[in-house]
């Protein structure tokens, strides 16, 4: 499997030993982690690996120990399900902080907190909060190790679920390590779930705490992490490095760290184009990085489902890796007739987290198939039938797989270079107003629109399922810095890159419904039909209809053969009623306003022009 393929033999002698490697930044990261040990007080100190007989052996603990349940090997070898607590199944933004030196710098969008006065909070909460479990070190890459666009980080944890989970995210090992040694920067992030065990106490299945802290201090570049097991607040790789971090190291370096899948796709000439897309949490990406073309001659090759990193090259254009290894995918919706890549990537070697059990061993959640088996456990742990009337996984149950182990993985996946961008995709869960798609007229109309993202929630952080939110560039959660400077870096990036060369720009909605409430496209498999007509517009093949909002598709252009969508439903898809979207123009208003006049006057003018093209549309 994957996992451990790509790891140089391990350099430990024993079992979670600390590697004998030389050199300053060893010294410095032995010293973190001494001081680490002090405060939290655990029973041992394990430095990860990252082998695969290190992983089994973690894997094989957690089982006796009540923490996993090892699947049918029948079904699903190599497989593990864990149930969380029912308090901690997804991201708790509201316990999300930004601890800036100065308030401004964390901007409205964050929850700013003083880093002396969190220090103050943390510091007691991490004391002895390891108490009788085991600290482990976990090296890690984001991005192939030593490439001219990675960056590593190493992650301090009492979880071993975390632990395994970084492995298949993240690329762990004594690599990273003589990276370190030689001097290279690294990213400190320490992670507790706040339950220290005393002498003899027995351990519970999922281990948190209700007093939850996810701190992010972008001077000194650091996380800590305390009270969650679950998902980004734990796998601090993921949301906190590869985005808040990385999004303030890119603001200082140049480059952008954005919430991002990754596509190759190839036409029928056999051409290909690179093409990213930014859509809230919970709303597709990793369905469009594993979409299988309905329309014959067409395919697509998986890069990344979740984060992007896009960096301009000396070319003009702007190149993208993706940091990841791994897929920390939604499960609900995940089947056959939506994305068959997903479920034939899950064929084992993967940890589920809050889905349903199946009595042979195998698991299920609403989606997999059709119809639903007629005895279950659910995500709790109880028995469940169909006729409860309530969902058996958790509506944010979830799998954590290795990149390489999907079937349509591009064999280029992990280059170091990256791959050029041809388009940039914002979109989000919009049941009105927002079309199939639309083409922004150029960088600067597409910041515009891409700092106007807004969405209906999710299950993928707490809160209001399907309220209304702004979520510009998908990143509201995620922009470790004031998002109108962010606004102001994209800008700035699109200056770098050559005016022929930068990517074109769309806004798509593959969730406008129609007033019967139903769907009004089919999406999946059916939204290589947009792709198609972005790829036709970027070659200029196919005229475009101006609107007010920007450059619509004449649908006589859309690609529909062999699906049936009513003429009714394809004008409804690409409806602009000017009365909402003044209406739209206005709650932009009222959202740039809370920036304190820091908005770029460049997205001010663009807004004024949306206004003057609605008003004579
Ligand atoms: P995160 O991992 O939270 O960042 O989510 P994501 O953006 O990767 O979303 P994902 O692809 O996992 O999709 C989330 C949900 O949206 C799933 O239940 C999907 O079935 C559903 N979904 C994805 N694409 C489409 C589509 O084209 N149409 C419709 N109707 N639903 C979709
Ligand atoms: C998201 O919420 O956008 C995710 C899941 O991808 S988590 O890693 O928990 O942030
Ligand atoms: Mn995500």
């Amino acid at each position: 499997i994957p996992f451990s393929s790509a790891q140089p033999a391990p350099t430990t002698p024993a079992f979670g030993a600390r590697p004998e490697i030389a050199g300053a930044g060893m010294t410095a990261l032995v010293e973190w982690v001494e001081e680490l040990a002090a405060l939290t007080e655990p029973a041992a100190v394990h430095w990860v690996d990252g082998s695969r007989a290190e992983n089994e052996a973690l894997l094989r603990a957690m089982v006796d120990e009540g923490k996993l349940i090892k699947l049918n090997p029948e079904w699903r070898p190599g497989s593990y399900l864990a149930r969380s607590h029912p308090s901690d199944v997804a991201r708790t933004e509201a316990r999300t902080f930004i601890a800036s030196e100065n308030e401004q710098d964390a901007g409205p969008t964050n929850n700013w907190i003083a880093p002396t006065e969190i220090r103050g909070i943390l510091n007691p909460l991490f004391q002895g909060s390891m108490r009788g479990r085991t600290m482990y070190v976990v090296p890690f890459s984001m991005g192939p190790v030593g490439g001219p666009l990675s960056h590593i980080g190493v992650q301090v944890t009492d979880s071993p679920y975390a632990v395994t989970s970084i492995g298949i995210m993240t690329r762990v090992g004594a690599d990273v390590l003589r990276e370190i040694a030689g001097g290279a920067h690294w990213v400190k992030t320490v992670h507790s779930v706040g339950a220290p065990l005393a002498p003899g106490q027995q351990d519970v299945a999922w281990p948190c705490n209700d007093e939850k802290y996810i701190v992010h201090f972008p001077d000194t570049l650091e996380v800590w992490s305390y009270g969650s097991g679950y998902g980004g607040n734990a796998i601090l790789a993921k949301k906190c490095f590869a985005l808040r971090i990385a999004s303030v190291i890119g603001r200082d370096e140049g480059w952008l760290a954005e919430h991002m899948l990754l596509i190759r796709v190839i036409d029928p000439r056999g051409k290909a184009y690179h093409v990213a897309a930014a859509f809230p949490s919970a709303c597709g990406k990793t369905n469009l990085a594993m979409l299988r073309p309905t329309i014959p001659g067409w395919r697509v090759e998986t890069l990344g489902d979740d984060i992007a990193w896009l960096r301009p090259g000396e070319d003009g254009r702007l190149w993208a890796i993706n940091p990841e290894a791994g897929f920390f995918g939604v499960a609900p919706g995940t089947g056959e007739s939506t994305n068959v890549t997903a479920v034939e990537t899950l064929w084992g070697n993967t940890i589920f987290t809050n889905v349903a059990l199946r009595p042979d061993g195998d698991v299920w959640w609403e989606g997999l198939t059709d119809e639903p088996p007629a005895h279950l456990t659910d995500w709790e742990g109880n028995p469940w039938t169909p006729a409860m009337g309530r969902p058996a996984a958790h509506p944010n149950s979830r799998f954590t797989v290795s990149a390489a182990q999907c079937p349509q993985i591009a064999d280029d996946w992990d280059a170091p270079q990256g791959v050029p961008l041809d388009a940039i995709l914002f979109g989000g869960r919009r049941a009105t107003n927002v079309p199939l798609v639309v083409e922004a007229t150029d960088w600067t109309h597409g910041v515009f629109m891409g700092s106007n993202i807004s969405s209906e929630r999710t299950a993928a952080a707490e809160g209001t399922v399907g309220e209304l939110r702004r979520d510009p560039f998908a990143m509201l959660p995620f922009c470790g810095y004031n998002m109108a400077d962010y606004f102001g870096h994209w800008l700035k990036v699109g200056q770098k890159l050559r005016f022929d060369r930068a990517p074109r720009v769309f806004q798509v909605n593959w969730f406008r419904k129609g007033a019967d409430g139903r769907f009004l496209w089919p999406g999946f498999g059916d939204n290589s039909r947009v792709v198609d007509w972005i790829i036709r517009r970027i070659e200029g093949q196919v005229p475009a209809v101006d609107s007010p909002i920007g450059r619509l598709p004449r649908t006589e252009d859309l690609n529909l053969e062999g699906i049936d969508v009513p003429q009714a439903d394809l004008d409804e898809l690409f409806a602009i009623d000017p009365v909402s979207w003044t209406r739209e123009a206005d709650l932009t208003e009222e959202f740039y306003s809370t920036f304190d006049g820091r908005v770029p006057a460049a997205l001010q003018a663009e807004l004024a022009a949306l206004r003057y093209r609605l008003k004579v549309a």
